[in-house]
């Protein structure tokens, strides 16, 4: 399998990962250290050494009660970023989280190869659109209601099936994309870990991955840090929840996931690593 971007091709014939580069001040775990162009690449600098596969930039936080960040703002926070990032490591793909078509459309043009649209395309009727035109990998994840309550308990309603409510709402968004042009190698999905999602909830995903494995589109899943592996792992600091993510990481290999949003790379990597090999003598 392969993921195609704005710039090029990733092979999904291991596990990969997106490290995050929040540029963000008040993200929920890593808020405030690469708030300037110069700590994003320094920090996108170290992930890469330690073996990121693409840099995920963010310029609007999901935590519950966030400030809105209008769309001028965004772009000021994400495109000087992308264009330093562009030009000190350009063999590195740089995904941009994001719902919003004007941010999509100014990072594909400073150099942006995928839009990671934590929306699935819900809250911008041009996102598709932009993401087409400008040839992204788009990454849908699983959500609903707004930036605001997105990562809140807001909107954890589901039927007996959750697995079954995610897929057919993710299916919707496959679609739309579809529909926009993008192609299906140009697709990945998530099932949106921690947003709308008790923890009994992510922790039914998580068990249940192989059903959204099986829409045939590319799985990421971001755990990394959340609240849910915190209250599995009994760790309340969300920097010192690696091991736990790393759990949910390779459980999530295991049934299906390639791509894994993690702010601790050296160690991911590592485990991923250690768990791919072993997988494959099976
Ligand atoms: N989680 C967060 C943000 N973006 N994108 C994808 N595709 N999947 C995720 O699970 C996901 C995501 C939330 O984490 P973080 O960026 O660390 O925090 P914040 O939203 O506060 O910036």
């Amino acid at each position: 399998m392969h993921w195609h971007h704005a710039t090029g091709t990733l092979a999904l014939d291991q596990p990969r990962l997106l490290a995050i580069v929040n540029v963000t001040p008040d993200s929920f775990s890593d808020g405030g250290q690469a708030t300037t162009v110069e700590r994003a690449v320094a920090l996108a600098r170290r992930l890469v050494e330690e073996g990121a596969d693409v840099l995920d930039v963010g310029g609007e936080s999901t935590r519950p009660n966030a400030a809105p960040v209008p769309l001028a703002e965004e772009v000021r926070r994400v495109v000087p970023t992308v264009e330093a990032l562009r030009r000190e490591l350009p063999e590195v793909p740089i995904s941009v989280d994001t719902v919003k078509a004007g941010v999509a459309r100014a990072a594909l043009a400073a150099g942006a190869s995928i839009i990671n649209d934590v929306s699935a395309f819900r809250l911008d009727a041009e996102m598709a659109a932009a993401c087409a035109a400008g040839g992204a990998g788009v990454v849908l994840m699983h959500s609903r209601g707004t930036v605001g309550d997105m990562a809140s308990f807001e909107h954890a309603v589901y039927g007996p099936d959750l697995l079954a409510d995610i897929v057919a709402e993710l299916r919707v968004a496959t679609d739309r994309a579809r529909a926009a042009g993008l192609a299906a190698n140009q697709v990945v999905v998530d099932p949106g870990l921690g947003f709308g999602k008790r923890t009994a909830h992510s922790v039914a995903i998580l068990r249940g991955l192989d059903r959204l494995a099986a829409l045939g589109y590319p799985v990421l899943v971001g755990a990394s840090r959340k609240r849910f592996v915190g209250e599995l792992s009994g760790v309340g600091e969300p920097r010192g929840r690696v091991a736990g993510t790393i759990a949910a990481n390779v459980l999530a290999l295991t049934r299906g996931a390639r791509l894994f949003r993690v702010h601790d790379v050296a160690a991911n990597r590592e485990a991923l690593a250690t768990a791919w090999s072993i997988l494959q003598h099976a």
